[in-house]
């Protein structure tokens, strides 16, 4: 443990407790900090239960968490944000990269000066009156070559206890930073939760990252999606690693057979579920266990292949629809020690949303704090309400999740939610072309971030909203990592989501996906067939494990894996949106698996 050492402070700043660490830089950075937003107080945060209990506290008696029923839910918590704050913005995003081009036609771009000034300026005071809390926490298990340590401040209390759920903080990564560890900054100050002067903005080039006017999600728990990815992909470029937005899961077959795989879904596309699925009845004696849910740091082994870490130590997931038929872990993770964001609450201090198990409430305040009764028009919970929880919760946690060298990735499945058009899988003919159907994906739009639900937009590999520099050389960094790779995965697209004439899904989906899963493993392993489509790789219908599926016959099978060429002619030229606005960026290695998809069809 580090030894508490003399931090001074000006005059009218109080402490609450010592600084526990000599690394100088934070110190001078902290001190700079103090200066610029003038705090009452200041907090190091030491990550301790009691340090926890304090906070938590404070919180309820701020009105800022109110504690739920302790026996239906230990350890859990409530809380609404403002219903101004309620998901990402994307628009609010910005990559200040010194030039304009290093940020690409993808992503919001000021140049770093401007931004510091403007942002500098909207924190001078902003902490009168608050308490500045300094969070040090690792993205990844302690000791591993691929962790990193991040330094938050902020004046959000839920955003400590938060992180202290997403992350490993507080001594633990004190010690790791040590006197001289590299660390990435990050500021954080709510403002007055205003759209107007709401700003997240990256800085690659100083390993920055500064967030004000919000106190939601991946906004603010900077580890996430602004260190872990946008940070993180910069990071990996030239580095010779890869920071992505998928899940990470072990397959065990009967037999315990062991198979690694990371999955690329957009937001709020099934990640989480399919990270922490149970196996149907059919699939007795399979075993999968989560490594992760969002986040995904991959790194070249010494033997040639392609090794895991999930950066992340809980889960910050989709509420609405989790169930204990959808995704019982879920269910089992969030049962303690959570936090839950903008769920619907219930009289006896419960929690409610749509689609959760047993009939509505009769009566509970939304997430707004209205009354609802099931005869209200609106929805009691947020689409975008979120849960908080430690991985340790979760029962199909995968011991690997700690282990600092990672697990070994055999596929890389890329996915979106597409009404039409993709069939439920098909494998790429190789890792270009594979690189080719990640850059192309398409999604349709959905709560986690705003804008227009339900429009199908192009989110390459799913890292749209958080690649860190330009989409082209992200294109050409995935190129690259194969040269770095004697024993690639293999590359797969799924879409759990099409749906018939009557807009019914075709698939059932959840725990179902193991039977699509089950044929991957086994390409990957060179024990089944596949077919040659324009697409891919396709399965035969048969090679689909269907038996036990109610309400699923061998029509849908065909149904949702047919390949329509009118279709597909019409998606290449919505492919071409997203590759007409990066033209010039394009690695044409691209260019041309496009004329090769075009030729096939
Ligand atoms: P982020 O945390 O935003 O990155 O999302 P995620 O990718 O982890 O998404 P999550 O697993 O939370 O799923 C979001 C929504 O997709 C939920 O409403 C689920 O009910 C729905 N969903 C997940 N898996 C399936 C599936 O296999 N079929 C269908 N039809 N819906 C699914
Ligand atoms: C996502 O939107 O992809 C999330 C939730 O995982 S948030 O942390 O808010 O970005
Ligand atoms: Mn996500």
């Amino acid at each position: 443990m580090t030894q508490a050492t003399q931090f001074h402070l000006p005059p009218s700043v109080k402490k609450s407790n010592d600084c526990p660490t000599e690394h100088a830089g934070v110190r001078a950075w902290v001190f700079e900090m103090i200066q610029l937003l003038q705090p009452d107080q200041i907090h190091w945060c030491d990550g301790t239960d009691v340090e926890k209990e304090n906070l938590t506290r404070q919180a309820v008696d701020a009105g800022i968490l109110i504690k739920l029923n302790q026996e239906k839910l230990p350890g859990c918590y409530y809380h609404r944000s403002n219903p101004n704050d309620v998901a990402r913005v994307e628009e609010c995003t910005f990559i200040c990269t010194r030039t304009k081009d290093e940020a690409g036609p993808t992503n919001n771009w000021m140049a770093p000066e401007a931004m510091y000034q403007k942002l500098y300026g909207m924190c001078r005071g902003a902490m009168k009156g608050r308490t500045m809390y300094v969070i040090a926490y690792l993205m990844g298990p302690p000791g591993s070559p691929l962790t990193k340590i991040g330094v938050e401040i902020t004046d959000s209390i839920y955003v400590v206890l938060s992180m202290r759920v997403m992350t490993r903080m507080g001594y633990v990564a004190w010690d790791q930073l040590g006197v001289d560890g590299s660390y990435t900054k990050g500021l954080h100050s709510m403002l007055d939760v205003n759209p107007q002067r709401r700003f997240i903005a990256h800085f690659p080039q100083d390993n920055m990252i500064i967030s004000v006017g919000s106190n939601y999600g991946g906004n603010v728990l900077l580890g996430k999606k602004c260190l872990a990815l946008r940070l993180g992909s910069y990071l990996g470029r030239d580095e010779g690693w890869m920071a992505e937005h998928m899940l990470i899961l072990a397959v065990e077959s009967p037999e315990g057979e062991k198979t690694y795989v990371a999955a690329a879904f957009p937001s709020a596309c099934g990640k989480t579920n399919f990270a922490m699925m149970i196996p149907p009845n059919r699939f007795k004696g399979w075993k999968i266990t989560t490594i992760g849910d969002d986040i995904a740091w991959m790194k070249p082994g010494s033997d040639g292949r392609l090794y895991a870490i999930n950066p992340e130590a809980g889960y910050f997931g989709v509420v609405p629809g989790t169930n204990s038929k959808s995704n019982p872990n879920a269910m089992l993770s969030m049962a303690k020690d959570t936090i839950y964001t903008n769920v619907a609450l219930t009289p006896d201090g419960d929690v409610w949303w749509e689609g959760k198990d047993g009939e509505p409430p009769k009566e509970c305040l939304d997430w707004k704090g209205n009354r609802w009764t099931p005869a209200s028009k609106e929805k009691a919970a947020h689409p975008n309400s979120r849960f908080a929880a430690p991985m340790a919760n979760n029962p199909a946690l995968a011991p690997e999740a700690n282990s600092p060298e990672g697990v070994p990735i055999s596929a890389i499945i890329f996915g979106g939610r597409r009404a039409s058009t993709m069939p439920l899988v098909f494998q790429a003919f190789n890792w270009i072309h594979g690189v080719y159907v990640g850059a192309t994906m398409g999604s349709e739009m959905t709560a986690a971030a705003a804008g227009t639900v339900g429009q199908v937009r192009r989110d390459p590999m799913a890292m749209l909203p958080f690649c860190g520099y330009n989409m082209g050389d992200y294109f050409s960094h995935w190129l690259k990592m194969r040269k770095l790779l004697k024993n690639p995965p293999k590359i797969f697209h799924v879409n759990w989501f099409r749906r018939n004439a009557e807009g019914k899904f075709l698939w059932p989906g959840y725990g179902e996906n193991v039977r699509v899963l089950k044929w991957i493993i086994d390409r990957c392993r060179g024990r089944v067939y596949a077919g040659e489509s324009p697409l891919g790789w396709m399965p035969d219908a048969k090679d689909i494990d269907t038996e036990g599926l109610t309400n699923f016959n061998p029509q849908d099978m065909e149904e949702v894996l047919s390949v329509d060429i009118e279709d597909w002619k019409r998606e290449v030229l919505l492919q071409d949106e997203l590759f007409y606005k990066m033209y010039s960026d394009l690695p044409k290695e691209l260019l041309f698996q496009r004329e090769l998809l075009i030729a096939r069809l």
